[in-house]
């Protein structure tokens, strides 16, 4: 049997309806290709459909966190503010999906369950939540890194009598906080951002906190008419710095924060009035400024005291400073954090904070939740506990390629990719943004741009030269994973002391695989387009 033997509903199936999968439809659709995308969520927008807490916001700049491929769609878009708030993403997303006529092709409500490659036909076959079953020659799975959401399960959760919501899967109506005793457990850039909007309205606030976090006031503003004028008269170029830059990023207002270090000091060699003078100019980020603090570990442990020192300094309760206080792991480990008065919301006399370094939460009962220590009587628990990251969203799928292989199990010891985009076993399936790309470690819209692009030209090279199959071929693969591995070695990001979502590190028995590749997006995309220009070398064509 052939492809021509089986109705095709589409030559590509893309999962997913977020950036990525607005982009991959809008390019594979220019490009003649029949696609259809299919989503879970009843809107698109993906993790801005989905992360609608009060608080949500980006930590990258509007004018870069945004696509720069039709300069009338960047001209046009106005921002309101540097770091834009969750509702104004989401509204971008939605014009996109009007302006280029996306949604005629999007299946909203309907999550894939499974997808399964057919080798006698060489297509893939789709299962829907719905009961649907779809099949195109190609898949793109554009699940997203931080989609699978990661909820605890402490004894008695199930017995809770008021509500229980995820940062991540917070209701388009919203949720009653107003007058509630609210709990927040975790404290990342979820927990960070929610925790000073929550504090404002519920009666008590107590925050659930099992690993401090490094968190940098964002010093968010309006962007004025002047501001926004003058960087879109630049935007060409402003992109071309981003799509050459090592994490996608220009440097406009705010990108600062994420740069660092900024002169060639050695804080080893830094005396206490140097140390003294770094506080009073740069406050929270003064100990981001050194520059021996990425390789050296008593280097790093020096700075951080200078952000405990800051802690100190705005956290008026010793014992609650000193809990906020992030110890026994490096700078550099987990993405940095972005704010907006997080430490400040624990002088407020409504707001407590729960170390669960010194005491663990033993159980939830119907009433709230118990620890070791104390009963914390709520009324809403609020779960900002984080995500399967990277490779959740897929292996949460019953991916099944040649010889009814599953991802899930091919990847139990952790994520095998050629250049994070193709699998050894699933030919003609191309993962988005996935793990051994840059991934999370890069401003998404740009460089989704180049990896859905590069996607995009790889689709139409095979319906141009007549290839049926693409497959990553078993010893690039390996490669491709060993450098990746190569290029962690020696970070922050591996060192023995972080346990990072980057790491799997946050989900019990996940295997400790760094999974975004760090080598920067010049380094990948030349390796890509090496690839491309030499017949997609490390992919066997069929
Ligand atoms: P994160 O950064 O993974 O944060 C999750 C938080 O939840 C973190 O503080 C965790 O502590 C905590 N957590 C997770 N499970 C538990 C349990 N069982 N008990 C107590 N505390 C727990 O996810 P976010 O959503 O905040 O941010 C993800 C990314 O989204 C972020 O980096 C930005 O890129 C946007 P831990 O640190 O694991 O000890």
């Amino acid at each position: 049997m052939t492809t021509s033997d089986v109705t095709l509903d589409a030559d590509v199936i893309v999962v997913g309806a977020g950036m990525s999968g607005l982009y991959a439809l809008k390019v594979l659709r220019d490009r003649g290709l029949r696609t259809i995308v299919l989503e879970k969520a009843p809107g698109v927008g993906g993790t801005w459909y989905w992360n609608r807490y009060p608080g949500a916001r980006c930590d990258i700049p509007s004018l870069e966190y945004s696509f720069g491929f039709d300069p009338e769609l960047e001209q046009e878009w106005v921002w309101t503010e540097h770091f834009a708030s969750q509702p104004e993403i989401e509204a971008y997303l939605n014009h996109m999906a009007d302006r280029y006529d996306l949604r005629r092709d999007i299946r909203c409500s309907d999550g894939v369950t499974a997808a399964t490659y057919d080798e006698t036909t060489d297509t893939w076959l789709f299962e829907t939540e719905a009961g649907k079953r779809l099949r195109s020659r190609f898949a793109v799975m554009a699940t997203g890194g931080l989609s699978a959401p990661y909820t605890p399960s402490w004894p008695g959760m199930d017995s809770f009598a008021g509500t229980v919501v995820q940062t991540s899967l917070w209701p388009e109506e919203g949720v009653e906080i107003e007058g509630k005793r609210v709990g927040v457990v975790g404290t990342g850039s979820s927990g960070i951002q929610v925790i000073p909007e929550l504090a404002k309205v519920a009666e008590h606030l107590t925050v659930f906190q099992r690993t401090p976090a490094f968190t940098w006031p964002s010093q968010n503003q309006p962007l004025t008419d002047e501001e926004q004028t003058a960087i879109k008269a630049r935007y060409r170029e402003l992109r071309e710095e981003q799509y050459a830059s090592f994490s996608a990023t220009a440097g406009t207002t705010g990108a600062v924060i994420f740069t660092f270090p900024t002169d060639d000091r050695r804080i080893l060699d830094s005396t206490p009035e140097e140390r003294e003078a770094a506080i009073e100019e740069h406050g929270f980020s003064a100990c981001r400024i050194w520059s021996d603090t990425a390789g050296d570990l008593d280097a790093n442990e020096m700075a951080v005291e200078l952000f405990r020192e800051m802690i100190r300094r705005t956290v008026r309760d010793p014992e609650t400073a000193e809990a906020l206080s992030p110890r026994g792991y490096p700078l550099g480990c987990k993405r940095p954090v972005l704010d907006t008065g997080y430490f400040e919301t624990f002088n407020r006399d409504d707001v407590s904070l729960v170390d669960l370094r010194r005491e663990t939460i033993e159980e939830v009962t119907p009433e709230g939740i118990r620890t070791s220590e104390r009963f914390v009587p709520l009324d809403v628990l609020v779960l900002a506990t984080g995500f399967d990251a990277m490779t959740g969203a897929l292996t949460r799928i019953d991916v099944r390629g040649r010889d009814g292989r599953l991802l899930r199990d091919d990847w139990a010891d952790g994520p095998r990719t050629y250049l994070g985009i193709g699998v050894e076993g699933y030919p003609n399936l191309f993962v988005c943004v996935g793990p051994g790309s840059p991934g999370v470690l890069a401003t998404y819209p740009p460089q989704i741009e180049l990896q859905v692009g590069w996607i995009a030209d790889f689709v139409q090279y095979l319906v141009e030269h007549g290839l049926h199959s693409a497959e990553a071929d078993a010893a690039a693969q390996e490669a491709w994973c060993a450098h990746v591995n190569q290029v962690a070695e020696g970070t922050m990001f591996t060192a023995a002391s972080c346990n990072s979502w980057y790491l799997g590190a946050n989900i019990e028995g996940k295997p400790r695989v760094f999974l975004p590749y760090v080598g920067g997006i010049p380094a990948y995309m030349a390796r890509c387009n090496e690839v491309a220009d030499h017949g997609y070398e490390g992919f066997v064509l069929t």
